[in-house]
């Protein structure tokens, strides 16, 4: 009898630890796998975040990038002053075009305004001679007291002159008529002759 309560001790014991083993083992996973357990409820509304960075894009181009006067006759008799805003074969004095108006347009199409400014690579236009541009509004894309240069002004080689100090880019409300003015001195050749004009933007 002796011999078998030591087995049952003995039998006892490895199943008290056991079951204290698989106490510990359970209570830990139930805790583990149980949310909210330390009872901090987080409410009835919360609060995240959406957020965006809007790329600023400058960007102009010439839809219309050609001024051609056509052929010019002048009377030889004094300056030729003549511009791309006239019709053929009127208002110049002491000579006159074959073409027709002829303006070029630019578009702002980034989507910031834009502050432009205008050179050309220049003409040989004798004694006297010279030339201007002019910019017109008829969108609204250069709105507000003396932002737009609407008088022909001296078109320079060197640096820029202002055409808009501030272009707008939306839709419909961007685009400028630019025209030119030469002043053709009679001591200039006959012949043809080109330049290169560019306009400059820098973001406003
Ligand atoms: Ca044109």
């Amino acid at each position: 009898m002796a011999k078998k309560e030591d087995i049952s001790n003995a039998t006892l014991a490895t199943l008290l630890v056991v079951a204290i083993v698989v106490s510990v083992g359970g209570t830990y996973v139930v805790l583990q796998r149980t949310p909210g357990i330390t009872g901090l409820y987080t409410g009835t509304s919360q609060t995240g975040t959406i957020s965006f960075n809007e790329q600023g894009v400058l960007s102009i181009r010439l839809t219309d990038a050609d001024s051609s006067f056509g052929n010019i006759t002048a009377n030889g008799t004094g300056v030729c002053t003549i511009s791309t805003d006239q019709a053929a074969g009127s208002g110049g004095v002491n000579c006159f075009k074959t073409e027709g108006v002829n303006s070029m347009t630019l578009n702002n199409d980034g989507n910031v305004n834009a502050s432009v400014t205008i050179n050309a690579t220049g003409f040989s236009l004798g004694t006297g001679g010279g030339q201007n541009f002019k910019a017109t509004d008829s969108t609204g894309a250069c709105p507000g007291a003396g932002t737009l240069t609407t008088a022909f002004t001296g078109l320079p080689q060197g640096a820029a002159a202002a055409v808009c100090t501030n272009m707008y880019f939306v839709d419909g409300d961007d685009d400028l008529t630019i025209d030119y003015q030469l002043l053709i001195g009679t001591d200039v050749l006959p012949g043809n002759q080109t330049e290169n004009v560019t306009f400059w933007a820098a973001q406003v």
